[in-house]
């Protein structure tokens, strides 16, 4: 008894702490339905979004362009020719493995200076382990679950079993706690 009345909170504050912490990673598609074309002003497009380390940016192209990812200069300056990285396949995904800037320029001449420039602020990522959602959920659902076909004895079991505390030691605290207030 006195177990639930501890567990329950902790439950919740574990619950809520998994289905806030660990959001997903996110895939973003450069410039929504308009692609990587010169034009286009990716400082809008960037303004209000959050990118995280685990994201990713999908470049969506015909052919006459690149993706070149660029330091701060060479974006400023619109210099091609050292790119870190690049890529003219029409589809290019980049994972977004690093916190920081990173930058993103056309290497075609010209194009950068029409547009095609992108800076991309990532933040870390939460360090927790996607893990910890899996393990603390089992005991939630099974404990919620109590529609499922059972004898009482079988359900008792089954939603102590994953708990932080063995079936054991709750039943015996149980009969302790029952024990004692007969006694009294
Ligand atoms: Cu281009």
């Amino acid at each position: 008894m006195k177990m639930a009345g501890v567990g329950a909170p902790v439950l919740c504050v574990v619950l809520v702490i998994c289905m806030v912490v660990p959001s997903l990673a996110t895939v973003y598609t450069v410039g929504d339905s308009s692609g990587w074309t010169m034009g286009a002003d990716y400082s809008t497009w960037t303004s209000g979004k959050t990118f995280k380390v685990g994201d990713s940016l999908v470049f969506n192209y015909g052919s006459g362009h690149t993706v070149d990812e660029v330091s701060a200069s060479d974006y400023n300056t619109c210099t091609t020719g050292n790119a870190l990285t690049t890529d003219s396949s029409g589809a290019t995904t980049i994972a977004l493995k690093t916190a920081g800037t990173h930058y993103f320029i056309c290497g075609v001449i010209g194009h950068c200076g029409n547009g095609m420039k992108i800076a991309v602020t990532v933040t870390a990522g939460s360090p927790t382990a996607p893990s910890g959602s899996t393990s603390s959920g089992n005991p939630t659902t099974s404990g919620h679950n109590t529609t499922t076909t059972n004898t009482p004895s079988s359900n008792v079991t089954e939603s102590s079993s994953g708990g932080a505390f063995s079936p054991l030691v709750t039943l015996v605290i149980t009969f302790v706690a029952f024990f004692l207030l007969i006694l009294s």
